[in-house]
């Protein structure tokens, strides 16, 4: 694939902007290993996201819907940030206001040592009971092949936000209003289908954001961004830190 180039209309826009902001999907998450949902080898490819990412479907056979979130919490236990996540952790100083708003369960970022981080849809590593919502700790249990109980009896799910849920607030108020406030606004990695969390790079487009979308093919967002950067986010993100901030 041609090496992009990075514009200088971007370049400028960075230098001067006090308020950036980034969304992200699994595909930055592709380059540390994790599986993406739509992509060849993709989670969706395998398994449907309404017999396994859903409460209905986990409460009708919990231990099928636990064995598949330990197969994942295995992979991303066993992987590490790429320079995609670093070159995000590393443009934060640069800017007074600068939010990561992620739809990854993988706490990559945050191992990357990006300080804001919005995760509109949990974290694979969180477990809590679905009856009394008490956080659940006991490793011993959570390693465990089959869905472990609270002390109240209840059944303890991933704390992941499943399709038909509502996206936790803080972080969907959150994400909002980096969105609402950002001169600059990335698109990483996400195939941006996935609602309300796709809305976002449109939100920061009618408030006048300069949009730039990063992925390895076109989307669906393609057409309302500034500048669609086609490539690897390992590799374009680090290009991006090196012309902007050199
Ligand atoms: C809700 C956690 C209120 C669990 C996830 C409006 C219109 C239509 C439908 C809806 C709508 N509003 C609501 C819905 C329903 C639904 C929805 O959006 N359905 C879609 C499928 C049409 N939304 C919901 O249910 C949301 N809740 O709306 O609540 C409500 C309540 C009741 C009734 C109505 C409304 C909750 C959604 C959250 C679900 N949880 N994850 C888990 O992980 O197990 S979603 C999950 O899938 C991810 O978190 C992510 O959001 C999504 C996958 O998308 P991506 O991350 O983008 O991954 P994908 O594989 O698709 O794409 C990867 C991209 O990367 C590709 O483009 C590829 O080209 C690119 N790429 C690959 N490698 C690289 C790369 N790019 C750069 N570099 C590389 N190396
Ligand atoms: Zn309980």
């Amino acid at each position: 694939m041609e090496r992009q180039l990075i514009s200088e209309i971007l370049v400028k826009k960075l230098k001067s902007a006090t308020s950036v902001a980034v969304l992200t999907g699994a595909g930055i998450s592709a380059e540390s290993g994790v599986p993406t949902f739509r992509g060849e080898e993709g989670l969706w490819k395998k398994f449907r996201p309404e017999e396994l990412a859903n409460f209905n479907a986990f409460v009708s056979n919990p231990d099928l819907v636990w064995e598949w979130y330990q197969y994942r919490r295995k992979i991303i236990e066993s992987i590490r940030p790429n320079p995609g996540h670093y070159a995000i952790a590393g443009m934060e100083k640069h800017h007074d206001t600068f939010a990561v708003i992620t739809q990854n369960v993988d706490n990559l970022h945050i191992q990357a040592g990006s300080k804001k981080v919005h995760e509109l849809h949990g974290n694979i590593m969180r477990n809590y009971c679905i009856d009394c919502g008490k956080g659940a700790t006991d490793v011993t249990a959570l390693r465990s092949g089959k869905v472990p109980r609270c002390l109240c009896g209840g059944l303890i799910r991933p704390g992941v936000v499943w399709f038909g849920e509502m996206l936790p607030e803080d972080p969907w108020r959150a994400g909002v209003q980096a969105a609402e406030n950002a001169q600059v606004f990335f698109s990483v990695g996400t195939s941006a289908v996935v609602y309300p969390a796709a809305d976002l790079p449109r939100i920061a487009k009618r408030a006048g954001a300069y949009l730039i979308e990063i992925n390895i093919e076109r989307t669906e967002l393609s057409p309302y961004a500034d500048e669609v950067l086609l490539g690897k986010s390992g590799e374009i993100l680090p290009r991006i830190v090196e012309e902007a901030y050199a």
